[in-house]
């Protein structure tokens, strides 16, 4: 958490521009291979808040995927919910958010319209984002993430083949719309082309489409991107993403993850960091290493630890010995392979093993884990059938 007196509080001129606080990707409800991470989310939270307060903005921006899941879970719902009541009935900032991919547009946009009664603008359908909202001298274009059959039956032009025609038309309408005293803020969610990207983004090319060119985004005075986690994902001076406030994934252990300022007149953006509740760690150590207090106790018993291991040797129940020292532990990977098993497999009493106990050595020692009671229940069922001399099923 951030002590509020190392934030300094900006006194501001109280005219007619903006400040907004630009986040997104809060993916409220996700879990770090296995690891709840609601704790770090409601701490990444509080740190957002105090940021904001301590800033004075008039706004706050979430540019998609507040939940994790199209079907949230129980706890993340009444997470958010609570969260975004703190925001807005609370300290009375104007909200303005879309739904990202992650996000089901229909479950989201429950209430929306009462909403608001309170300045809580939130945004999930295609349509939303040709009437801009606008608050004292910014039109918002929100935009939420949609699929190209949406812009053309919206469009009526079925001729639309891709995502950069698609976003060509988009803001071709949008300024349209612009009121020429005003400024012009596109608030979105989706793949900027010349961007890179994080292991824990779903990527909206898998299902065919192409990046949006950013010149197409050039009339905007500025354009609130979600989808990609890391800010360095795109460099450019007026589109920004905000990345997610949370490392989501072991690629993200370097990123740094903050918020944008944002200034409408004169323009400013400036970044400013959340720190880490439980961080993420790569270790690539040997395991004498890695057992050495020096290491272990430097790094606090709840933070996440993905292990590189630098030894080729097999070393038994190795996850469990580790867990020991790092209770979080997240992965286990060999940098330089692994020691030869021949030797193992020439003594003696692995001859004499059933076949469910082989599995369950060779399982071992590939995986440094014991398998699970499915798999081999799994495993049990397939010796049974090849024993019976079935054929297999294929579906
Ligand atoms: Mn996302």
């Amino acid at each position: 958490m951030i002590k509020l007196n190392e934030l300094t509080f900006e006194k501001r001129t109280g005219g007619n521009e903006m400040r907004f606080l630009h986040t997104a990707d809060w993916h409220i409800g996700k879990k770090l291979h296995g690891f709840d991470l609601l704790a770090e989310q409601k701490d990444a939270f509080c740190q957002i808040k105090q940021i904001a307060a301590a800033q004075n903005v008039d706004a706050i921006v979430i540019a998609g995927d507040l939940y994790d899941r199209a079907v949230a879970s129980e706890d993340s719902v009444a997470v958010l919910n609570k969260m975004l009541k703190e925001l807005n009935l609370e300290e009375k900032y104007p909200l303005l958010a879309i739904s990202g991919n992650h996000d089901s547009a229909i479950r989201l946009e429950t209430g929306s319209e009462w909403y608001t009664a309170t300045e809580f603008y939130l945004k999930t359908k295609f349509s939303d984002a040709f009437e801009p909202v606008t608050l004292n001298d910014t039109q918002f274009f929100m935009l939420p993430y949609f699929q190209p059959q949406m812009a053309r039956n919206y469009f009526q032009d079925e001729s639309l083949k891709n995502l950069p025609e698609i976003m060509e038309k988009v803001a071709a309408a949008m300024v349209q719309e612009f009121d020429p005293t005003k400024k012009h803020v596109l608030i979105a969610h989706f793949f900027a082309a010349g961007s890179s990207h994080t292991d824990s983004e779903t990527m909206l090319e898998v299902g065919g489409l192409n990046p949006v060119p950013v010149d197409l985004l050039e009339e905007f005075d500025y354009v609130a991107l979600g989808h990609l986690h890391d800010k360095n994902a795109l460099k450019h001076p007026f589109i920004h993403y905000a990345g997610s406030p949370v490392k989501f994934s072991i690629s993200e252990a370097e990123t740094q993850k903050g918020v944008w300022i944002v200034d409408t007149d004169p323009y400013q953006a400036k970044w400013i960091p959340l720190k880490p509740l439980n961080d993420i760690h790569v270790l690539e150590n040997s395991f004498a290493e890695l057992t050495d207090p020096k290491l272990y106790r430097a790094i606090p018993a709840d933070d996440y630890v993905a292990v590189r291991l630098t030894d080729r040797a097999v070393i038994d129940d190795i996850m469990n010995k580790l867990r020991h020292y790092y209770p979080r532990i997240i992965s286990l990977s060999r940098v330089n392979g692994r020691e030869s098993l021949i030797a193992d497999e020439n003594n003696g009493g692995q001859v004499n093993l059933d076949p469910l106990e082989l599995f369950e050595s060779f399982f071992e020692k590939m995986t440094d884990e014991k398998p699970t009671q499915l798999q081999e229940q799994i495993v049990q069922e397939s010796f049974e059938e090849l024993q019976k001399g079935d054929t297999y099923e294929t579906n």
